[in-house]
């Protein structure tokens, strides 16, 4: 928590020893957590993105406790003994009683200490364990809610561990994290059982927000009128808010994720957010400044091989005027904003149809739901390619021999005859076999729920299906993506490097990683002003648009008028020359700093200036984009002197980053809130 030194409302019933500065090794350090080396969500990104900072700074006194699964040990940790006596004596009794307690170090950057508890293993203890909670908070939690029972495990074995380190720490004293409701179990017990442990709890969302705005109810106009109990005992989640709702009271220290979340929590929780914690990433910066533009370039080229065979024989559009735009993440329809984004989609492609637009948008979405797999069409449109690409290629080599041996005999060969019948014979078969009776698929997969699919759904009610007129063409990738697949084999980094914009137009998202990964990938984004992110960037950049970030205002205007927003930004995207969109990159890659973990807590009252070619706009919108005559619309000249404005804005921007570094090896845990 260095340096985060936002809000503070309460801090009362810390043990005392916190007032004091200590050095770090007079302390332990606990994160715990569902997804420590159990990718389910954006907990898994902050953990595993932080622990670099996080170890370089806490040694072999940072510890995270996270569950068992045979599979992620065997792929993501390598076991090791515990070095630190406290923790290697709790391991060992807890052992002794019947648990299985895996300790190793995860093979992430920083490779932290992890320790993994088998959950089925104790689930014996269940009953016991119920009982335990009742007596300590009156929570009781129905049988057939596995998860929740999983998770009382997860919380007593964590109440249990930290029991014997606190026995055996002698002189150390103990600093324990808790993510979200699912590791809330653990803070609950310890408190009650008056361990001498300094306890935080981060909520990453509320159980209720991510409820009640999934159903469409317009949330943060009504945060102050909803009966909480009730709506959640009617969505029966009754038992999970109690344990959120314990843990956040439970805890010393509350904190979150963004400023939007801590007035949801607010409302919500009753408890208003300690400290807020915005999210970072583990920014990496090439020593080749454009190194970046360059991988755009490579990644790009191929989603152009995935989209050639996609759309065989409809390939009438200009793949190098072709722009490749995505959504990705949790399938949340509404909440991650997939709706009001086809709707867009649907007026953009009404837009550059009128204006008659040579530029075509294919749009991926990548939101894992249930499949059988990939559907024969679209295999058989990659299998399509490679075919042709083969041809073309024994076809060129026999062309390249005939050539070589005419040069070598000092002849110009006749070029009307280089090419023999069966040449010809074999590339009008090709030819043939590109024909086809359907339109390129909207989806890669068969999906289970096809009928009831909501982006399937609305997909059919607004008509994009991929016809030959269609400027936007769309592709639902019901599944994340990896490079080991037969289809479009690239990871998530290289897909998003290579496309040109991310659009993330969601209704609750209390942070939002996609588009700040976009950024530090130098990929411009769309985000709204209901998301972590969104409403970080509008604090502390001047001119966000003018930065590749679109904010679409969600909280203010009604759905109709998100989705005029979000068509104007998409549309003016698609009118932006290649250099512009090179400019643009450059100066979105600028931001990355704001938004790595090491200098996150030093951002507050920073604000990053206009860039310095941008003349003011009033609106702060589409005068934004980087300017350029219709001459250097053809220009291919991409190195440009934007390197120099961008000097220009390094000379002009006092940046935060140089404050002085907070020492090393020296914790405030009190005092730094006070400011
Ligand atoms: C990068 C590469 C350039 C390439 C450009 C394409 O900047 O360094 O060589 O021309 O990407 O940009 P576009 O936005 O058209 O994909
Ligand atoms: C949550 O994950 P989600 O995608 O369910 O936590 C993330 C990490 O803090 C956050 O980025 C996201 O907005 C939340 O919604």
């Amino acid at each position: 928590l260095r340096g985060r030194s936002l809000s503070v409302t309460s801090l009362s019933g810390l043990p005392r020893w916190e007032v004091a500065e200590l050095p770090v090794e007079e302390l332990l350090l606990f994160e715990v957590a569902w997804e420590v080396t159990n990718k389910v969500g954006g907990i898994y990104t902050v953990i595993q993105t932080k622990a670099k900072t996080t170890a370089d700074e806490w040694g072999d006194n940072y510890f995270l406790i996270g569950p068992y699964f045979e599979h992620n040990m065997k792929t993501q940790v390598e076991q090791c003994e515990p070095v630190n006596d406290a923790v290697r004596r709790a391991v060992d009794a807890m052992n002794k009683h019947g648990c299985q307690v895996h300790f190793g170090r995860w093979l992430i950057e920083g490779s932290p200490y992890v320790v993994l508890f088998d959950i089925g293993f104790s689930a014996w203890n269940l009953d016991r364990w119920k009982g335990d909670l009742w007596e300590a908070c009156s929570v009781g939690i129905p049988y057939h809610d596995r998860e929740a029972n999983d998770m009382l495990i997860f919380g007593s074995l964590t109440a249990w561990f930290l029991k014997e380190v606190t026995d055996h720490a002698d002189d150390k004293h103990v600093v324990a994290q808790f993510h979200e409701w699912q590791a809330g179990i653990g803070l609950i017990l310890s408190r009650a059982r008056k361990l001498p442990i300094a306890t935080i709890f981060t909520t990453h969302a509320t159980l209720l927000g991510r409820y009640l705005c999934a159903a469409n109810i317009d949330f943060y106009n009504h945060l102050d009128k909803f009966n909480i109990d009730k709506e959640a005992g009617e969505r029966q989640i009754y038992h999970r808010y109690c344990m959120e709702r314990a843990s956040v009271h439970c805890a010393h220290v509350f904190t979150t994720v963004s400023e939007i979340t801590a007035i949801e929590a607010e409302h919500m929780l009753k408890r208003k957010p300690d400290v807020v914690t915005p999210n970072g990433l583990n920014v990496k910066k090439f020593s080749a400044v454009h190194e970046f533009q360059n991988l755009h370039a490579m990644y790009k080229a191929r989603i152009q091989d995935f989209v050639r065979g996609h759309f065989y024989g409809h390939l009438d559009f200009d793949l190098e005027k072709t722009l490749f735009l995505f959504i990705a993440g949790r399938y949340e329809f509404s909440n991650k904003g997939a709706d009001i984004f086809l709707e867009s989609l649907s007026r953009l492609n009404f837009l550059l149809r009128m204006h008659k637009s040579d530029v075509t948008v294919v749009v991926f979405f990548i939101m894992p739901a249930k499949t059988n797999n990939f559907n024969v069409e679209t295999l058989k449109g990659q299998a399509v390619r490679k075919q042709l690409w083969d041809i073309a290629h024994s076809v060129k080599e026999k062309f390249g021999k005939k050539l070589y041996d005419a040069l070598l005999r000092g002849e110009i060969p006749d070029m009307n005859n280089i090419l023999d019948r069966d040449d010809l014979t074999i590339m009008k078969r090709a030819i043939f076999s590109t024909q086809r009776q359907s339109l390129p698929p909207v989806t890669t997969h068969n999906m289970i729920d096809d009928s009831t699919d909501p982006i399937l759904s609305t997909i059919r009610r607004i008509g994009l299906f991929n016809n030959r007129t269609d400027r936007v063409k769309v592709i639902l990738h019901p599944e994340f993506l990896s490079s080991t697949s037969p289809l479009l084999p690239m990871d998530y980094e290289e897909f998003v490097r290579g496309c040109h914009l991310g659009v993330f137009p969601s209704y609750y998202e209390p942070w939002g990683y996609t588009p700040a990964e976009c950024t530090v990938m130098g990929i411009p984004s769309v985000t709204t002003n209901l998301s972590g992110f969104g409403c970080f960037m509008q604090e502390h950049v001047a001119d966000p648009t003018a930065y590749g970030i679109y904010i679409v205002d969600r909280r203010f205007r009604s759905p109709d008028d998100s989705c005029n927003q979000l068509t104007q930004f998409l549309y003016g995207f698609c009118k932006q020359s290649r250099r512009q969109r090179i400019i643009q990159r450059n100066r979105t890659e600028r931001l990355s700093d704001l938004l790595d973990w090491r200098y996150l807590g030093r951002t507050e009252g920073f604000k990053y200036p206009r860039p310095s070619s941008v003349p003011p706009s009033p609106s702060g919108s589409q005068a934004s984009s980087p300017q350029s005559s219709d001459v250097e619309d053809e220009v291919e000249d991409e190195r440009y002197d934007e390197e120099k404005e961008a000097e220009r804005d390094r000379l002009n921007i006092k940046s935060p980053f140089a404050l002085s570094h907070v020492p090393r090896g020296k914790k405030k845990l009190h005092g730094e809130y006070k400011n």
